[in-house]
């Protein structure tokens, strides 16, 4: 069945051209783009979208980074799109993420890892509806 998931390029990725490197491949692995915009959070939009994580010590550098330049928002679909999607991105850090895996390619470190996707189906639709309006996905 069609699953829809939530990703972002992150300001690192963007700020170093990477985009459409990783647009390219996300096509190449057959996800349909349904939403797509270039945004810049500003650090309460982060505190908000990142709000599961307020209680971890890495919350604020996190938000800070997240609202530290232009992002990409994206929202994908294909078959098993939440785990498909996450195996492509690679582990959260990028060291001990596997060969060809987004993170690997382009993450520098845990903080600055370029990509995010949603990690479960209620998650998904939380992220999509975060950044999307229902006339914005075609
Ligand atoms: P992931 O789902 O792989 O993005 O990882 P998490 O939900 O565990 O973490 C969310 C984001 O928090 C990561 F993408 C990067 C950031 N993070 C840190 O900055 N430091 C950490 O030690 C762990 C996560």
């Amino acid at each position: 069945m069609l699953e829809k998931t939530f990703a972002i390029i992150k300001p690192d990725a963007v700020a170093a051209k990477n985009a459409g490197k990783i647009i390219d491949r996300i096509e190449a692995e057959g996800f349909a783009i349904k939403g797509m915009k270039k945004i810049h959070m500003s650090k309460a939009v982060a505190e908000k979208f990142y709000f599961v994580h307020r209680e971890r010590p890495f919350y604020n550098d996190l938000t800070s980074f997240m609202s530290s330049g232009p992002c990409i928002v994206m929202c994908l679909e294909k078959e098993n799109a939440i785990k498909d999607w996450r195996g492509l991105m690679g582990a959260t850090n990028p060291e001990a993420a596997e060969e060809g895996t987004l993170r690997k390619l382009f993450g520098k470190n845990i903080d600055n890892n370029a990509v995010h996707g949603s990690d479960a189906p209620e998650t998904a639709a939380e992220e999509v509806a975060f950044f999307f309006s229902g006339v914005e996905l075609v």
